[in-house]
């Protein structure tokens, strides 16, 4: 009988073992499949009263004022108020077509301020297939929201004209490209249609830094899944975007691709960024989740090899169609 028993203790600490092993194996795995592991934190935090002197005016503005008549807008209007927004979510094509005569949206979906000189010059870049209605509510309620921050912008709307897996980076590069036809602007955001800010003050324009601007989300109870996550919504200056040779082409499907772009800033010995978890605050609208790609590890895990062979200067792509509609420019793309 004690022999017995002695053996269910036995066998029950032995069986303990077992499973705590079982855990920090599965805990090792997990830690060395997620893609934070390529890199530790590199982000500041940019604090309120630091935001103003964060943000990098464009060189471009502040030599045009000397030939104008104009003053130069201030970096972050003052009249901002912190107050929430809410996207419209039940837009009608009446709405859209209102919204560019009311808000004066030139062509192709560029703006600038009538009175002064902005000093930011901004291109926003949206990758894009089968997400109209998304689209509406983005634009609606964008177009508003960036005027008041007194930007100088155009909103790019980058569509995969071709069917199979969507290749969000590779869209990403060919907006860059096509932007920089239009005009020579000095800050790029690359932002996700179904991402819309909730803060006024989270402004629409480039830190000397690369930034992460939708680190504060909704559907992820504003905290961050990941510390170095480099997704949704990121304002980089042109410059850098070019030193880094801008996104990987080959991540075809769901993600990988911005941890593979925060890589190559890290790589390139430059900081990230981010405002406020107040202020960088944002509302996702809903959608069904994508299938993630099998391959999207490999291709991190060699991304280092592919920094100088494999991004804008290698890129490959056909326009299928341009249209500058009223609040935006639609390039449909063959990739
Ligand atoms: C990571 C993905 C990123 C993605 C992030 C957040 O796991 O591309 O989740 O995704 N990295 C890899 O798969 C290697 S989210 O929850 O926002 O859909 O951005």
């Amino acid at each position: 009988m004690f022999t017995r028993a002695r053996l269910i203790v036995f066998q029950s600490k032995d069986l303990m073992k077992k499973i705590t092993l079982g855990i920090v194996i599965f805990i090792t795995l997990c830690y060395s499949l997620h893609p934070g592991r390529f890199a530790s934190s590199y982000y500041t935090y940019i604090k309120h009263n630091e935001i103003a002197d964060e943000l990098e005016p464009s060189p471009n503005a502040l030599s045009c004022v000397k030939e104008s008549d104009k003053s130069l807008c201030s970096i972050i209007p003052t009249d901002l108020e912190n107050t929430l927004q809410h996207p419209n979510i039940s837009v009608t094509d009446f709405d859209m077509k209102d919204l560019a005569n009311k808000f004066n949206v030139g062509v192709g979906g560029a703006w600038k301020p009538p009175d002064c000189i902005s000093q930011h010059e901004v291109a926003i870049v949206i990758p894009f297939r089968n997400r109209t209605l998304q689209l509406q509510i983005f634009l609606s309620y964008m177009h508003p929201f960036l005027q008041r921050q007194l930007l100088n912008y155009r909103i790019f709307v980058i569509e995969q004209g071709t069917k199979g897996a969507f290749n969000r980076a590779k869209l990403l590069n060919i907006g860059y490209v096509e932007a920089l036809k239009t005009y020579a602007y000095h800050c790029f955001i690359f932002h996700d249609v179904d991402l819309i800010p909730q803060k006024l003050n989270n402004m629409y324009a480039c830190t000397h830094q690369p930034r992460h601007m939708s680190s504060s989300l909704d559907t992820f109870r504003y905290n961050l899944p990941y510390q170095e996550l480099f997704g949704g919504a990121v304002a980089i200056l042109k410059k850098q975007f070019e030193l880094v040779n801008g996104f990987s082409n080959i991540f075809f499907g769901w993600g990988g691709e911005d941890d593979d772009f925060q890589n190559r800033i890290i790589n390139r010995g430059m900081s990230l960024c981010r405002f406020p978890p107040d202020v960088a605050r944002y509302t996702m609208l809903t959608h069904a989740k994508e299938l993630p790609s099998e391959n999207r590890f490999l291709n991190l895990e060699s991304g280092r090899e592919r920094y100088e062979t494999d991004g804008v200067n290698t890129l490959k792509y056909s326009i299928l169609k341009i249209v500058n509609y009223p609040l935006y420019t639609w390039i449909l793309v063959d990739i």
